[in-house]
């Protein structure tokens, strides 16, 4: 018999970082490859994202694993990740995952691709990419924060930074944290409070503008000790901002609102004072042509879609007609497979608009994103900087780093 064909599926309920109840899913195959793994779940999701998990929550999902989804796998090919993927789909039977649930789907999904990986005796990015996986991603972490992550902070989710002047991975990964660091002291100094948010970033009790100068000057701090360039990014998660009633982006802790016109301008202010690298959802996730009206007026930017595209083919077929953006996040549970993953990152490249993958702000130590991001070519992860499960993918890098070193282990080339 094949060594990848599937012996045994099992599901259980594990913790996420924020102590909600998750599933983390075991494929066994009869090669004696083993996989696992569980689904990470967001707070400021997008309102077009796959439902999560079944009405019945995780407990549900579960009893769905054994006694449906379990049976209809067992004896079927771990290798055609298509076809499992569609028996996902067929077996839940809607078009947003909502009777088994799209977490159920992604765990199912990535321990599929790995039980395959393990039977072959590769690693996961090796079994999905082969020979083009041979660079590595430029992390992207957010070390302040706010907006749904945190209470009484900043209006703006992420304060981001990325350290473009890295030349390798673990350069990269100790960058980040080291700014992670020095945004502590400045705020100590400042007398700012130092709680943190559900990704691991500070969530001071400060506004945007002063997050943001905060921020600008550790990077020109870190660059005068380390000499590499680390730039800034933001995460606005701007549909949590935004009212619908009222057409307004209501920033509460600046106690001002700004229509769309001036969420652009604000937006553009904001990406030419501080030299922004990266700004993910500065818009609200239905309005496209804001989306264009901003991006076809910065230069050397990336404008970049979570809410907005979901992870979703149609929805980013959408924004490359209308040029909506230039990136895109994604994110394997927002869409619910692998495959659909993969179809959602292939069109975008072929589009010639960035990739970024992520992680979703609750997680858990699985680091199946470090392996697609090496995999599927994306030049940019994003993952937090600090806390287990966000270094679980970090480290996961530097380990993946080490099995590319005797050929090349290259940082991708950024836009
Ligand atoms: C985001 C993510 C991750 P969540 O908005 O990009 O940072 O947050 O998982 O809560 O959607
Ligand atoms: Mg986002």
């Amino acid at each position: 018999m094949k060594p990848t064909i599937i012996e045994e599926v099992r599901a259980r309920k594990v913790l996420d970082s924020r102590g909600n109840w998750t599933i983390e899913v075991d494929v066994e195959t009869c090669g004696y490859g083993f996989g696992r793994a569980a689904a990470p779940s967001g707070a400021s999701t997008g309102r077009h994202e796959v439902v999560a998990f079944p009405d019945g929550g995780v407990d549900k999902a579960i009893l769905e694993v054994d006694e449906v989804i379990a049976p209809e796998l067992e004896g079927r090919d771990a290798e055609e990740q298509d076809v499992i993927d569609a028996v996902l789909k067929d077996i839940d039977g809607t078009d947003n995952f909502s009777n088994i649930g799209g977490n159920t789907a992604v765990a199912i999904s990535l321990a599929n691709a790995k039980a395959a990986a393990h039977s072959l005796n590769l690693p996961l990015y090796k079994f999905l990419g082969g020979s083009f996986s041979t660079e590595l991603p430029y992390p992207l972490g957010n070390v302040i924060g706010g907006g749904a992550h945190a209470a009484n902070a900043t209006d703006i989710q992420e304060f981001l930074v990325i350290p473009v002047g890295a030349e390798n991975i673990a350069e990269a990964v100790y960058l980040n944290s080291l700014v992670h660091k020095k945004v502590k002291e400045a705020l100590s100094r400042g007398g700012a409070n130092l709680g943190k948010g559900d990704e691991g970033a500070w969530a001071p009790n400060i506004g945007d503008t002063e997050a943001l100068d905060t921020l600008r000057e550790v990077c020109e701090e870190v660059k005068a000790e380390t000499g590499r360039e680390v730039r800034m990014g933001l995460d606005v998660a701007a549909s949590e901002l935004w009212d619908p009633k009222k057409k307004l982006y209501r920033y509460r802790r600046e106690g001002r609102d700004r229509d769309t016109g001036d969420q652009i301008e604000y937006i553009k202010e904001l990406i030419e004072t501080y030299n922004l690298f990266y700004v993910e959802d500065p818009l609200q996730e239905e309005d496209f042509e804001a989306f264009f009206q901003l991006t076809s007026n910065v230069d050397d930017c990336l404008v970049c879609g979570d809410d907005l595209y979901v992870t979703s083919v149609e929805r980013i077929e959408r924004g490359i007609r209308e040029g909506s953006t230039n990136a895109v996040l994604i994110k394997p549970n927002q869409c619910g497979t692998l495959t659909d993953t993969f179809n959602a990152i292939n069109l975008a490249k072929k589009h010639k608009l960035t990739n970024v993958i992520s992680h979703r702000s609750g997680e858990t130590s699985d680091e199946s994103i470090a392996h697609l991001g090496v995999a599927f070519c994306c030049p940019i992860i994003k993952t937090g900087a600090v806390g287990g499960e966000r270094t679980a993918k970090l480290n996961e890098l530097i380990r993946i780093s080490e099995e590319l070193t005797p050929h090349r282990a290259e940082m991708a080339k950024l836009p």
